[in-house]
């Protein structure tokens, strides 16, 4: 599309932003070849203009001239530049002595996410595929995997995790999200604030559970400042009260399993027993679970707040009973599963879930969905003589930041430095990247052009939108499928090996992720294969601006549900039996009254976990990067606003000012994620200007989801003192 009336070096492209699950719709304004203007596109059918101040961030991001265009090879402690065959043959030449060495299991690969943000992802899952080691780690393991675990056990399959309708619900009970701030995750809603206020424009209700009144809680009619990990009892309380008045099913939906064996669980969890487990109190509990079951449709919706808890995977599965059992399961303005253009839950839902296939070498964590929680990634290449395979030898990264965005008790740099060969995916050298033999850089964003595969599927609304290129990619630059494909080729065992890649590479090149999205798209449930002639082809999304809007959400469990029952289960015995044990668990004592604050994250608008602060729009302005208190817990430590102080951990120690606001619960404390860009050899110079610290060195990899080893990061004890740190300047928080 060109701007009507500009002049000839002027266009504008429609497109989406893929820097966060809202995927909102944009215009990029280009004057030769520099962006000049990025704004929301009206004619977007999910985000109708809007955008957040990330979206600007993209011209940022291709303009920087610390991002890199040419493959890195490591001499000494620097980098210097080299050809791409030259950068593969090492790659493939290292990687395939480390496995004849070691063995397959000797390469470990890590997938971040911004690599779910791209099509691209389905070829790293080849080159996953292509490694056939079990030493395979992602983000997923530091953040949905309770979420995964519950829809595993109770609709069959991992794929199956529902969202929330909140287009439609009266009534919206959010615990541990914000998405005034992140626009919603594994449920994307662009201009969350909209969507939120709107239900109750409409009449209906929203309330917040968060140890913190978020920027959501200030939309909401309440807030309920819940204790850290208190809402597996909140919850617990809530069907103790709706249980005993009578479970409702919704409409036409399919039959629910364990209703008995849930109501025996819940017998005893009278609000009075749960409230203070919870931190809210007896009457509120059951005053929320009265209003969840007399909505006229009502929508409790569970985040990473939860996630990131010893009890994630419980707590996920009391929401989606809650849901089912007051009729809210598969039915509008509930829980609801989509219909996207590629069904990719549908195509997945009977692959199993990779539960127990192996585990860790040190036999403490399980596999689920065939890969290992990211937690113990230091641990599998330090190697600690425990455990039967060898330690991890060599490591692919693929969008991934892990030093900064995983615990590993601050022992990943060291193990990263001790590996054999280390080759990084990523266009900038970061805090785990410095420690690359090789790096390898895709395009920028803006340069790229596909089709999501995954976001529709956690879409509030169906819809298919393509993905247009605003630049072409410059001469000899390569996209993530590309990088993926040809390292794909240097580990295949291929016979005769230089003869053959040749042409096993022209059939990957030929492919690509479009050739696969248009025919997922063909086959689709909207595609022309089964529609006919008004059916969708990837072509006809390209060529319509916006995107195409598919409707509501429809309920479809019953088609989808993969239990070998077919019912959804309420009440799984593993989750029933870890209910009883921490029901009769006392007080979390944990012996350590040297740490009396509950440690928990938080998420800002120009943040994006740990890889947008090189961008100087996204760190302007105060510092963000703060531990928040609340004004009765500062007082009782003589700590000033704006100070440094040391926040202390079993651990880890961190310095950062303390910002103080009523806004968090007492006993709690909040720092977010993704800071710490102070280390040596870093290539972003504004990022390492406004280094803030690192919260994962606070947290302890051995607190995880009791289920599926997620990383617990907001269950950790901690305490802060005043610090006398000369390095550190006295910050300006305003407010
Ligand atoms: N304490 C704490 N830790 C957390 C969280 C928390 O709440 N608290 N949240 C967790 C969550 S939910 C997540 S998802 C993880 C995320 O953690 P990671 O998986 O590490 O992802 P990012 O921090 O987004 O890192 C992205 C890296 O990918 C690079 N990159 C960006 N775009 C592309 C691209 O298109 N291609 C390639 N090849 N590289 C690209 C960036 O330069 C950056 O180095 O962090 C987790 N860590
Ligand atoms: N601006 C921005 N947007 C983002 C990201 C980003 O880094 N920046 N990251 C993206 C990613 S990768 C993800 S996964 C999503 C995450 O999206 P959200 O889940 O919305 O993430 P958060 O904003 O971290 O919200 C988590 C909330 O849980 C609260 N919380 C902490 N502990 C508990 C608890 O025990 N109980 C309850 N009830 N609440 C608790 C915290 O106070 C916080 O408000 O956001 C995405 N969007
Ligand atoms: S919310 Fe912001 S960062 Fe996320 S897609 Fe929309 S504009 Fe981009
Ligand atoms: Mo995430």
């Amino acid at each position: 599309m060109t701007a009507e009336g500009a002049a000839v070096s002027t266009r504008t492209v429609a497109r989406q932003c893929t820097l966060c699950e809202a995927h909102c719709g944009i215009l990029v304004t280009v004057d030769h070849d520099k962006v000049t203007h990025i704004q929301g596109d009206p004619e977007d059918v999910l985000s109708h203009g809007y955008i957040c101040p990330k979206a600007t961030a993209l011209a940022g991001l291709h303009h920087d001239p610390e991002r890199l265009r040419r493959p890195m090879r490591r001499v000494g402690d620097s980098f210097e530049e080299i050809g791409w065959d030259e950068a593969f043959a090492l790659a493939g030449t290292r990687l395939r002595a480390v496995r004849r060495r070691h063995g397959r299991d000797a390469i470990a690969m890590y997938l971040g996410n911004p690599a779910a943000h791209s099509s691209s992802v389905v070829y790293g899952i080849a080159l996953r595929l292509a490694l056939l080691t079990r030493k395979f780690y992602s983000a997923s393991s530091i953040d949905q995997f309770p979420q995964e675990f519950a829809a595993w056990k109770m609709f069959g399959s991992n794929v199956l995790m529902p969202i929330a309708d909140i287009d439609r619900t009266d009534r919206l009970l959010i615990l541990g999200a914000n998405p005034a701030v992140s626009n919603g995750s594994v449920t994307t809603m662009p201009d969350a604030r909209r969507r939120i206020t709107a239900i109750r424009r409409r009449g209906g209700s929203v309330v917040v559970v968060d140890p913190r009144r978020t920027e959501t809680a200030r939309l909401a009619d309440e807030h309920v400042a819940v204790r850290p990990g208190g809402d597996p009892y909140l919850l617990l309380g809530m069907l103790h009260t709706i249980l005993a008045e009578g479970v409702r099913r919704a409409p036409g939906s399919i039959p629910l399993a364990g209703t008995e064996e849930l109501a025996g669980v819940v017998a005893a969890c009278t609000p009075e027993e749960m409230a203070p487990r919870a931190g809210v109190d007896a009457d509120t509990i059951r005053r929320l679970a009265r209003d969840h079951a007399a909505a006229r449709s009502a929508v409790a919706y569970a985040r990473i707040g939860v996630c990131h808890q010893v009890t994630g995977t419980l707590t996920h599965w009391l929401v989606n009973t809650l849901n089912a059992v007051t009729g809210n399961l598969d039915r509008p303005g509930g829980q609801m599963f989509s219909t996207p253009p590629i069904d990719a839950a549908r195509l997945l839902r009977r692959l199993g879930s990779g539960y127990g296939m192996w585990s860790s070498r040190t036999g403490e964590h399980a596999s689920f969905r065939t890969e290992l929680p990211v937690v113990g990634m230091a641990d599998e290449i330090l190697g600690d003589g425990k455990g039967s395979v060898g330690p991890v030898r060599a490591l692919i990264t693929y969008a991934g930041n892990p030093v900064l965005s995983t615990p590993q008790s601050g022992r990943l740099d060291d193990a990263l430095d001790s590996l054999d060969f280390f080759v990084a995916v990523d266009m900038y050298i970061t805090e785990t990247s410095r420690h690359a033999d090789l790096i390898l850089p895709p395009v920028s964003h803006l340069e790229r052009e596909e089709f999501d595969f995954l976001f529709p599927v956690f879409s509030v609304r169906n819809n298919a939108r393509f993905n247009a290129r605003v630049f072409e990619p410059a001469a000899g630059a390569l996209e993530d499928w590309q990088i993926m494909s040809r390292l794909t080729l240097e580990v295949l065992p291929l016979p005769f090996r230089r003869q053959s890649t040749g042409l096993f590479r022209a059939l990957l090149d030929r492919l690509g992720p479009l050739r696969l999205a248009a025919l997922g798209v063909l086959i689709g449930p909207h595609g022309a294969l089964r529609r006919g002639r008004r059916g969708l082809t990837l072509g006809r999304i390209r060529r319509t601006r916006g995107g195409i809007d598919l409707g509501p959400l429809r309920p479809r469990l019953q088609s989808l549900v993969a239990t070998r029952d077919r019912r959804v289960h309420l009440a799984p015995p593993e989750f029933v039996e870890e209910t009883r044990r921490l029901l009769t668990e006392t007080e979390n004592d944990t012996g350590e009254q040297e740490f009396d604050l509950r440690l928990i994250g938080r998420r800002h608008l120009r943040s994006n976990n740990s890889w947008l602060h090189n961008i100087p729009t996204m760190v302007k302005g105060r510092d963000r990067c703060t531990v928040l208190m609340h004004p009765d817990d500062a007082a009782a430590r003589s700590l000033v606003h704006g100070r440094p102080v040391t926040v202390r951990s079993r651990i880890g120690s961190i310095v950062v000012p303390v910002e103080v606001s009523d806004e968090i619960r007492a006993g709690t404390v909040a720092i977010p994620h993704g800071w710490g860009h102070d280390e040596k050899g870093v290539g972003w110079s504004t990022a390492a200007a406004h280094p803030g610290a690192n919260v994962n060195l606070l947290h302890d990899p051995a607190v995880t989801d009791t289920f599926t080893g997620n990383a617990a990061v907001n269950a950790t004890m901690v305490n802060v003192a005043a610090t006398s740190e000369p390095s550190m300047p006295e910050a300006t928080i305003t407010r």
